[in-house]
């Protein structure tokens, strides 16, 4: 079937390696979050380029790198569908061998985007021997796709350069919006916290947790790096924790003992679409 002779195809020795800089890039993009787009319509441009669950492999050259891209989520379906609609070509064509995860947190208690993008590490994993992670917010979108969702040499900041920020990073230790570590970097800084519940301090724990490892930020220029941010009010149940700021201070000494080797969740329901694979999780959120 389809299926066999794709992977047989995949294990071929006489398939090369794709270029190091994939040849189809277009640079600039135009991007724009129409109302009448539907998750629908999205789906029938992707159903016969993505395999279930969001997964794609270029087929005529081994990818560099195998990427998971993690979302954390709750109740943003109205961003999701611009999301897929940009993010799916530019993937392809950087030739990634990827996989889109997003992880859904169940319940109405107090949201936690770190401990989100932990459960979708290990979540990812359980699939497919990715060697690379790209955390992403769902209402960020890149407006040039030389701006490449892979990994590098240092853990990268991607979202350099938003439209909320005026095109420019709010301060040079902002590692928010979009980044990506290998598995490699990512285990050397323990994960990401999993105490930071609310809104805000999460990224800047893990900027943290990457200088105390001794490693720095890799990040694309501010032309290659310019997102758009769907325009979007605070969501209930993610209100800024003033608790969070003072946690930084400690990072230091937390970062050793929460992360992903204490991360406890439970995997409450796994939906395939065509476009990502949806994963509910109960992260024992407080109320
Ligand atoms: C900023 C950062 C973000 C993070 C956050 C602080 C930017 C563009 N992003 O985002 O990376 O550091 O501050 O926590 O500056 N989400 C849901 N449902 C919710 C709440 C959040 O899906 O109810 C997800 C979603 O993917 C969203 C992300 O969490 O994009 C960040 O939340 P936000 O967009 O409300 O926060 P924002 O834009 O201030
Ligand atoms: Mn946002």
């Amino acid at each position: 079937d389809k299926e066999k002779i794709q992977t047989l195809a995949r294990t071929d020795k006489s398939l090369a390696p794709c270029p190091e800089t994939p040849p189809n890039l277009v640079g600039p993009l135009h991007v724009e979050f129409i109302d009448n787009r539907t998750l629908d319509q999205v789906r029938q441009v992707f159903s016969s380029s993505l395999q279930n669950g969001g997964r794609y492999r270029p087929p005529d050259c081994i990818a560099q790198q195998k990427v998971a891209i993690i979302i954390p989520f709750r109740n943003r379906h109205e961003h999701l569908k611009h999301w897929v609609y940009y993010l799916h070509p530019i993937f392809i064509r950087q030739q990634l061998d990827y996989g889109v995860y997003v992880i859904n947190q169940d319940g109405e208690g107090i949201f936690n985007r770190a401990k989100l993008m932990n459960a979708g590490y290990v979540e990812a994993l359980k699939e497919y021997d990715y060697d690379c992670f790209v955390f992403s917010d769902i209402d960020l979108v890149p407006i040039d796709d030389r701006n490449l969702y892979r990994c590098f040499e240092s853990p990268r900041h991607l979202a350099v350069a938003m439209d909320k920020f005026n095109f420019h990073l709010p301060y040079n230790a902002y590692f928010g919006g979009v980044s990506s570590l290998s598995k490699d970097q990512y285990l050397k800084i323990n994960g990401f916290p999993n105490t930071y519940w609310g809104w805000g301090g999460e990224d800047d724990d893990i900027y943290r947790r990457i200088t105390y490892s001794g490693m720095s930020i890799s990040r694309p220029d501010h032309v290659i790096g310019k997102y758009k941010m769907i325009k979007h009010h605070r969501d209930l149940h993610n209100e800024p924790n003033p608790k969070n700021p003072d946690k930084l201070g400690r990072t230091r000494f937390t970062m050793r003992t929460d992360g992903i080797n204490s991360l406890k969740y439970k995997v409450k329901e796994i939906v395939k679409d065509v476009l990502y694979t949806f994963i509910t999780v109960d992260i024992e959120a407080p109320p």
